[in-house]
Parts: C-alpha cells; structure tokens; sequence
C-alpha cells in the first residue's frame, strides 16, 4: 500500500463559549486536519491545531513542508518516514510548530499502517484492552460561577462520565471553596481532577494544595510554569495528592527530562508536542520504565488507542472539540471509552464538516 496524496485540510473549529483557563482566553481552535490517501482508496488522518488563525497557517505550511515525505511511501512504514522527517526538522529544532505538523502526519499514517493491516490502532500496537477509563475535560472552565459548575458536572454524569476536570487559578481561597462545592455535590465515588495550568508559584502550590488534600483530588495539574521540573518534584514530593504534569513539552526526550527528577506522579504526554504516535508510544514505554503511568492530553481519537495499547495507560482526556470532524463521536459507557473497532482510528472523517469549517 503506497501513500498516493496527502491533503491537509485549514479549519476553524468555533466553540461554544470561549474557554477561559490561568493560561487561556480562547474563541476558536484552529486546526490543520491531514488526510492521508493510499493507493487503494483508504485514508488515515491525523490534526494538529494552535490557538489563532496566523499560527495555524504556519502549521499548514509546515505539513504541506513535510508532506513530500510521504506522498509517494509504503504506507505500512510510518516508523521509518517519522525518523526521516524528525532529522529534516533538526534545523527547526524539535520542538515547537515543526513538531506538531509532523504528528498530524505521523498520525495519519499510523492511522494508514493500521487501515492496511485490517486492525484497529490499539491492536495494530499490541493492545488488548477493549475500554479505557476517562474524564470529561470540556468544561468546568474558570469563569463559570459556582452554579454553572454544578450544572456542567450534572451534565457530565448524565452524559455516563464518572471522572471530571476542573480549572483553578483564581484566588486561593475560591480555588478551595469552588473545589469543597464540587466535592460536595459529586458525593466520594465520582473522581474529580483539578487543572491550575501553571498558574501558581511553588509555595503557593504546596500552601494551596495541603488545604484541597481533604476533597480526595483524582489528581492536581500543572501547579507551576511547566518548564519549573525541580519546583513541581518538589510539590509532588510535599503533597500526598498525585500531581500531574507533561502536556507543554516535548518529545520522549521531555518526558524522560520530568522522569528524571521525578517532576509529577502521572504524566500526560500531548500526541501533538511529542510528533505523533511514533513518539507517544516512546513516551509511554519511557514512563513504564519508570513505574509511572500514563494519561494522554487532547487529541482523545487516537490517544484512547495508545493509552488502550500502553501496559501503564491510566486514563483518557475527554475533549470533544474535534469530535464533529469525525462520523461518528467516541462511544462512552460507565466512564470508559469503548474502543473503536474499524481499522485504524475508526471513526471516519465528516467531510461535511470540513466544508463547514473551513477557514
Ligand atoms: C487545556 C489545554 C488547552 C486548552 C485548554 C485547556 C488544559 C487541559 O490544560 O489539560 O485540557
Ligand atoms: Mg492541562
């Protein structure tokens, strides 16, 4: 099976309300889909997206930069195309828009490699868990008054969640008290998680953070600028709550960097900062190696494969906002997504929606 076209797609996904975190003031997510043809007719696809039309053109001219290395190549090899397209960006560095170009593409044609392999992706890479556990992560955002987020949670639950992540960063003491009304509302059993997005400095973390000990986090995330490795080790090593961290940085090589000094007890590789599912799976054996889960950021179509194929995949970030770029959303059912079984990603591409959004 060859590569025959590659074609990425510029889209502007509009959500609907903007979303506010510590870190983001955000009104549309601006996506580059990347649809990978093959000779027989089959099409993998990956995206990637940044936060601003500008910044997504420079990604669409990345992919159509990279896309060379692909249109042309056996589909089954996505392996070998990823080493040569992370030595071409050598120059760019590895880090950065390069990378994220490269995991649309990296993706797509895993997606492909799967596709021609007659499997679903997480079987293609040796998995065997049909189901993975996830939290819903589209909402619970910093704005919302307390109302809006009993009411969110409520939706959640009806929606068969039963894990949910909330944004914190306000002031310490709302933090805590929008942390103890959640809590309250949510009963013991409904597992609860708290994104600060690097919002907070390392004493207010450790101070903040022993006064929400009592509200049994799930686990507490990104407590400081992410780049601060020895701060967060140091938080973690002061907290009994699980602290989780790794969606800002990069490669396999960014995470060994947080293994290394035990910078969080869970972390949560980004498919488009490590470049794809080359080296996501990286990360993910990197973390196994370290007695470490791993959890995913984003990018839930392919991820709740990896995480279903990785011995020490923990749970699944629940984010619906490219779900309509696809036929059919993931299927959820007591808190665990179920695995697609088509070949590949399998869920199928809504081309309807690329006209939509178009940007
Ligand atoms: C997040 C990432 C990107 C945009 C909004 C919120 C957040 C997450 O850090 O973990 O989902
Ligand atoms: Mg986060």
């Amino acid at each position: 099976m060859k590569i025959a076209r590659v074609r990425p797609h510029l889209l502007s996904l509009p959500l609907p309300r903007p979303v506010k975190t510590s870190a983001h003031d955000i009104r549309t997510v601006d996506t580059v889909l990347v649809e990978m043809e093959a000779d027989g007719g089959a099409v993998g696809t990956g995206y990637c997206f940044a936060f601003g039309p500008h910044r997504a053109q420079a990604l669409h001219a990345l992919v159509e930069d990279l896309l060379p290395l692909y249109q042309g190549q056996d589909a089954a090899a996505p392996r070998a195309h990823f080493e040569r397209a992370w030595r071409s960006i050598n120059f760019l560095g590895h880090a950065g828009l390069a990378v994220m170009a490269l995991a649309a593409l990296d993706t797509a044609c895993w997606d492909l490699a799967a596709q021609g392999a007659g499997l679903p992706l997480y079987k293609f890479l040796g998995g065997g868990r049909d189901r993975i556990p996830t939290y819903a992560s589209s909402g619970l955002w910093l704005d919302y008054s307390i109302d809006e987020l009993l009411l969110e949670a409520r939706r959640f639950l009806s929606q068969g969640h039963t894990a949910m992540k909330m944004r914190l960063g306000r002031s310490p003491g709302e933090d805590v008290e929008r942390v103890r009304r959640l809590r309250e509302a949510l009963g013991p059993d409904v597992k609860l998680l708290a994104d600060v997005n690097q919002g907070w400095d390392e004493a207010t973390a450790i101070r903040v953070g022993r006064a929400l000990e009592p509200y049994n986090l799930y686990w507490l995330e990104e407590p400081l600028p992410y780049e601060d490795l020895e701060g967060c080790a140091r938080v973690a090593a002061a907290l009994t709550m699980p602290i989780a961290t790794g969606e800002t940085d990069y490669g396999s090589l960014g995470m060994r960097r947080h293994l290394e000094v035990r910078a969080a007890d869970i972390l949560m590789p980004d498919l488009q900062r490590m470049g794809g599912v080359s080296e996501f799976m990286k990360a993910a054996a990197l973390c196994d190696a370290f007695h470490a889960p791993v959890s995913s950021h984003l990018f839930m179509e392919a991820s709740c494969h990896l995480l279903a194929a990785a011995p020490n995949g923990l749970i699944l970030e629940h984010m619906d906002w490219w779900q309509e770029l696809f036929q059919e959303p993931l299927q959820l059912k007591e808190g665990q997504v179920i695995l697609p079984e088509k070949p590949g990603i399998g869920l199928g591409v809504n081309r309807k929606a690329l006209e939509r959004f178009r940007a």
